[in-house]
């Protein structure tokens, strides 16, 4: 079949809208029909170049929606017409990984995806004759794309597309890091590192999990008023820090007899090494988490002193929140249904396919917190 999508024919340069041709699904794997699609900072990442895995031609996209309007051979925990979230960590349920009941990270398909391919080793796309890769086995600026069976979570038919695309990444991603891997508890303490379209989901899953501090980090003063409508209690604008930014923030955490300082929780969701750094080195002494979100570009490296790890700060990161995406992704769809969290305001911008370059003009200009293509 042909479908209209926004192609990445090389790093650097806008997507382009063409008709792509798109073969059918093969055995265990899915057509689906996405309706929405949210524009991570991770597309621009990749876009960008700094990607050690970006391949071109490729179409992007992995926070999407959308219908399953066929199905391979083979297929049995999803049929036409149901409503899906693509993955791109999928749920095998039978890799080693899966079954360690230790990681979220599934193994069944990794290599291919990061080859740009399914898992047989080939592409559903092409175009004028020549393959286009996959994007994190999602593509989903593509308005028809093809899933392995294990990479899509069947959720509410009610749900609008428009609003739980976002689940497909930034929401889980920042609720996720709070709740399955820092496993915050009641009364924490939280430092949060780039309020953007991950950044305000920590917060707000820091406001589910309890936690009585939640300071946020930006550059930007307009993030002040975001991170307080999800639940922050403190700004801080590092350029505005009279100094090093992280004894002001350890000075800011102490608390009735402790006064050494420093929080239990930090998150970096900016992909700066630097602030990586300054994270870890902000939380508390013995017992400080900081969570690694933010993603950093080809040949980076994250520094510190041992001493900062030997005197009981961890070093934590996570992909997708932590979250087994078959069996997450659909609650969490039903939390947002019932209101416990909230998705609306922090969609920004709902973009028609052919301007989706102005989305990525919007992210670079600090404009949004998420921009969505709505087909
Ligand atoms: P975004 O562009 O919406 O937000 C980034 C925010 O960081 C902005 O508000 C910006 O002003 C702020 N910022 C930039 N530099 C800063 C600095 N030095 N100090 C303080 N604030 C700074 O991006 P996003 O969509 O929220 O994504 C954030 C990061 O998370 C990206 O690196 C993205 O690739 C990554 N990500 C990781 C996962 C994962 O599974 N680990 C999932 C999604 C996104
Ligand atoms: N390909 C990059 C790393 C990109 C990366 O870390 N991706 C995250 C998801 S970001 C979503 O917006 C992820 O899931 N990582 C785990 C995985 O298996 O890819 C690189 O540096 O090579
Ligand atoms: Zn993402």
């Amino acid at each position: 079949m042909k479908t209209r999508a926004a192609v990445a024919f090389a790093a650097g340069k806008p997507l382009e809208i063409v008709e792509v041709d798109l073969e059918g699904p093969r055995a265990g794997e899915v057509l689906v029909e996405i309706k929405a699609t949210g524009i991570c900072h991770t597309d621009e990442f990749t876009l960008s170049g700094a990607d050690p895995e970006g391949i071109f031609p490729a179409i992007l996209g992995h926070e999407g929606a959308g219908i399953v309007v066929d199905v391979g051979a083979g297929v049995t925990s999803v049929k036409k017409g149901d409503h899906v979230i693509p993955l791109y960590t999928p749920e095998c349920r039978e890799c080693p990984s899966c079954l360690s009941r230790k990681t979220n990270l599934c193994t069944a398909i990794r290599s291919t995806q990061g080859q740009g391919l399914m898992p047989d080793g080939t592409s559903r796309f092409s175009f004028e004759g020549k393959p286009i890769h996959h994007y994190m086995g999602c593509s989903t600026f593509s308005n028809y794309t093809v899933l392995p069976e294990i990479a899509v979570a069947k959720i509410d038919p009610e749900a609008p597309f428009d609003k739980v695309c976002y689940i497909g990444c930034g929401v889980t991603t920042g609720v996720g890091a709070v709740i399955n891997t820092a496993k915050v508890e009641q009364g924490a303490t939280a430092i949060v590192f780039g309020l953007g379209g991950i950044g305000l989901n920590v917060i707000q899953g820091l406001r589910l999990a309890g936690a009585d501090m939640i300071i946020g980090v930006d550059l930007n003063n307009d993030k002040k008023a975001w991170g307080e409508r999800f639940g922050m209690t403190h700004f801080v604008n590092p350029k505005e820090v009279g100094g090093d930014l992280v004894p002001y923030l350890v000075n800011l955490t102490k608390r009735g007899a402790d006064q050494i300082g420093g929080a239990d929780y930090t998150f970096d969701c900016t992909g700066n090494t630097t602030v990586m750094r300054q994270a870890l080195e902000a939380s508390h002494r013995g017992w400080g988490k900081s969570i690694i979100i933010g993603v950093a570009g080809a040949g980076q490296e994250i520094s510190t002193r041992p001493f900062q790890l030997v005197t009981g700060r961890s070093w934590l990161g996570t992909a997708f929140g932590g979250a087994r995406g078959r069996t997450d992704v659909p609650r969490i769809v039903d939390w947002y249904m019932s209101g416990k969290i909230e998705i609306d305001p922090m969609i920004t911008h709902t973009l028609r396919l052919e301007d989706i370059n102005k989305g990525f003009d919007l992210m670079h200009a600090g404009e949004s917190i998420r921009s969505v293509v709505l087909y």
